[in-house]
């Protein structure tokens, strides 16, 4: 193997789902260790203690199933929550809608933000000169504690795995907190871990979301380099009407730019639940 060559594995529960390329990056912050790996596969890829993250081969799988079910839901946007995503890839879908008038992206941690723009162009590209975003680097948590009443029309979790300073992010109190901030027909878009690999988190989710708003529904669809591939992404609202329909004006032009989302793939995705969640979450809804 060539000598610039290594693979990072991310191991999970006695698996390992690995990348060959040469080290970009290996780096200690305050609150995690950051790696960036180039490869002839995958294009850059970045990992979070020992998670993969991204990569420019396969984010697209992940960044626009995030955005698209909960923007294009919305007639109008005005203001748009993001939190995590240093990456750039949920801000860079967030800014196909134009008449978004201001992003709060909320990243914890600066340096993912710092070496993204450096070693993940494709990911981020031009969308961190985007006039309407601004940067706060702070604990998301803490962030939406401190807004006021309905003042979002989306929140977008783009987090990492549970972790420390994770965990928050995935409690009933933190989604009370942005129920609390959205707009009353604002949505919440979750990233919501894999029903295989993190089957126990993945129904907590599920379950968090469902007792605290009125609606939600999880979508289910691939991304290749987590672990076991599958993936799912959990949306929520109290608006009733309509939940999930997009119907946002820049539809068609949204759909056309995305190379994974459209809105039957969207369609198709919403129906995946395996059936093995769907009855463990009616197991415990009849506990409850
Ligand atoms: N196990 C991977 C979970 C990843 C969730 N967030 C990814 C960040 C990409 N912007």
């Amino acid at each position: 193997m060539d000598k610039h060559q290594i693979w990072i594995d991310e191991i999970y529960k006695d698996s390992r789902y690995g990348l060959k390329g040469k080290l970009l990056v290996r780096k200690k912050t305050a609150f995690q260790e950051i790696i960036i790996l180039e490869t002839i596969e995958y294009g850059n890829a970045l990992m979070l203690d020992g998670c993969w993250m991204t990569s420019d081969k396969d984010e697209k799988y992940y960044h626009e199933c995030l955005v698209h079910p909960a923007l294009s839901n919305l007639l109008k946007i005005n203001k748009v929550l993001i939190i995590g995503g240093g990456d750039g890839g949920t801000l860079r879908e967030c800014i196909k809608y134009k008449d978004i008038e201001a992003i709060d992206l909320v990243e914890i941690d600066e340096e993912v933000i710092n070496l993204s723009k450096h070693f993940l162009k494709k990911v981020g590209g031009n969308s961190w000169c985007d006039k309407r975003l601004k940067i706060n680097i702070y604990d998301g948590f803490k962030w939406v504690k401190n807004i006021k009443n309905n003042h979002y029309d989306a929140i977008l979790v783009d987090c990492s795995d549970p972790s420390e300073f994770a965990n928050g992010l995935f409690s009933n109190d933190f989604y009370r907190e942005c129920k609390r901030i959205l707009k009353e027909k604002g949505i919440l878009a979750t990233q919501s871990e894999s029903p295989e690999s993190f089957k126990n988190m993945h129904i907590k989710i599920n379950k968090s979301l469902k007792s605290i708003f009125r609606k939600s529904s999880t979508m289910y669809a691939f991304v290749p380099f987590y672990p076991s591939g599958i993936w799912s992404w959990t949306f929520a609202s109290d608006n009733e009407k309509d939940f999930l329909v997009p119907k946002h004006p820049q539809i068609q032009s949204i759909e056309n730019s995305c190379d994974v989302w459209n809105s039957n793939y969207q369609e198709g995705a919403l129906k995946m639940m395996p059936n093995k969640v769907m009855k463990e979450l009616l197991q415990q809804n009849s506990n409850d």
